[in-house]
């Protein structure tokens, strides 16, 4: 089944074979058909064909649209669940200044990743995963990121954010210009303002450049904190599988229906926050949508008080961010997805499954997940909540 989207599908034949008008081809390439690897147990999704409407959160899910099988994350290297709050601190040490240094080892590697069961993309990577590693850090902290060149192309490292236009990252003279093969840059500035940043290659082309995964999330702490809540990075994807211009696949951190498959545990009643994020090529919006649920929206993340409020849907142009906070008032299965159609039903698709305290363990084993997770998804800020005050 490798390669085999490429070379025999466009963009619509796809959709229209994950609509049920499937030629069985097609169902075959998304893993919907013969040949795909059993999903273990305890997951959402699995064989059954007829998920909508099942009692049974086991049966459940977007209609006849859920991949079958399992992605091997193992060779991957990433798993999108943890990813989810897999905050990356640097290697942190203290200037004379008594300024606060985080550290950061970036390396440029090609990499095939698996993005639907039996879906291979060749990737261009930040350290050999998309999205990149989730720079997490305070405003105000030195970031010094040193960029390894270890592909057979130019990149750079685009910061979102303020600072001089020599760590810009970009082809422009006195931008940093483009790192070449074998060649490292080291980007270092502080880091401000507080919000949901993200940072992409920023070579020629763009697009080609973002959209075959080099990008992550760069997630600014205010110096006061934010109110305990648990936490997730979210950061909206798609491919283009046959280089058309166009996506084939839509997943949030890079896994199509990963989420639907394997639910994210929720706690009833419990502040979450997802650090939101569109890096969309080709496409030029993608939205959110929280089921029987709304919730708070704080653009870009660069204010401490919602811009916007209950709310159970935004939009992202491409680059933009965002930051969304909610809480669960009865315990069940919940989806979340665009309201773009089209991109649920190619992948962009995931289920909270919300729980009473006593039963959270349970959810968190059932999708293979552990307390350390849970420890992670609470305690990711660099700053303790101070009680409103910003400091
Ligand atoms: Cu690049």
């Amino acid at each position: 089944m490798r390669s085999f989207l490429p070379k025999l599908f466009s963009r619509r034949q796809v959709l229209r074979s994950l609509g049920g008008v499937a030629s069985v081809a097609g169902a075959a390439a998304l893993g919907l058909g013969q040949g795909s690897k059993p999903a273990p147990q305890g997951e959402v999704g699995g064989h059954s064909g007829h998920y909508m409407g099942a009692a049974d959160p086991k049966q459940m899910g977007h209609g006849n649209n859920l991949t079958v099988g399992a992605v091997d994350h193992q060779a991957n290297g990433f798993d999108p669940l943890r990813l989810l709050v897999d905050w990356d601190y640097g290697k942190v040490s203290t200037l004379p200044s008594g300024q606060t240094l985080r550290e950061y080892e970036f390396v440029a590697q090609e990499k095939e990743i698996e993005i639907a069961p039996g879906v291979f993309f060749p990737a261009w990577t930040y350290n050999g995963r998309v999205p990149g590693p989730t720079i997490r850090c305070t405003e105000g902290d030195r970031i010094r990121v040193r960029f390894t060149n270890s592909s057979s192309h130019p990149h750079t490292i685009h910061f979102h954010g303020i600072h001089p236009a020599e760590m810009d990252g970009t082809p422009l003279p006195g931008n940093g210009g483009l790192v070449q093969p074998g060649q490292s840059f080291t980007y270092e500035f502080t880091a401000e303002p507080f919000g949901c940043h993200l940072y992409h290659c920023h070579s020629l082309s763009l697009k080609r450049h973002i959209h075959k995964g080099m990008y992550g999330a760069f997630v600014v702490d205010p110096k006061g904190g934010r109110p305990p809540a648990r936490e997730f990075v979210m950061v909206m994807n798609a491919f283009d599988t046959n280089f058309d211009g166009g996506n084939e696949v839509y997943a949030v951190n890079s896994v199509a229906f990963e989420y639907a498959r394997r639910a994210i545990p929720l706690k009833l009643g419990e502040l979450v926050r997802i650090y939101l994020i569109n890096v969309l090529e080709f496409d030029l919006i993608n939205t959110f949508h929280l089921h029987a649920n709304m919730f708070d929206y704080y653009d870009h993340g660069t204010t401490l008080e919602p811009t916007l409020r209950r709310v159970d849907t935004i939009s992202q142009v491409q680059g933009q961010r965002g930051i969304v906070e909610f809480r669960y008032k009865f315990p069940g299965m919940y989806m979340f997805h665009p309201h773009v159609s089209e991109f649920t039903e190619l992948g962009w698709m995931g289920h909270f499954n919300v729980v009473r305290p006593e039963d959270f363990a349970e959810a968190l084993q059932s999708v293979g997940l552990d307390a350390a997770w849970d420890q992670k998804s609470l305690q990711g800020s660099t700053v303790p909540w101070k009680g409103g005050e910003q400091a």
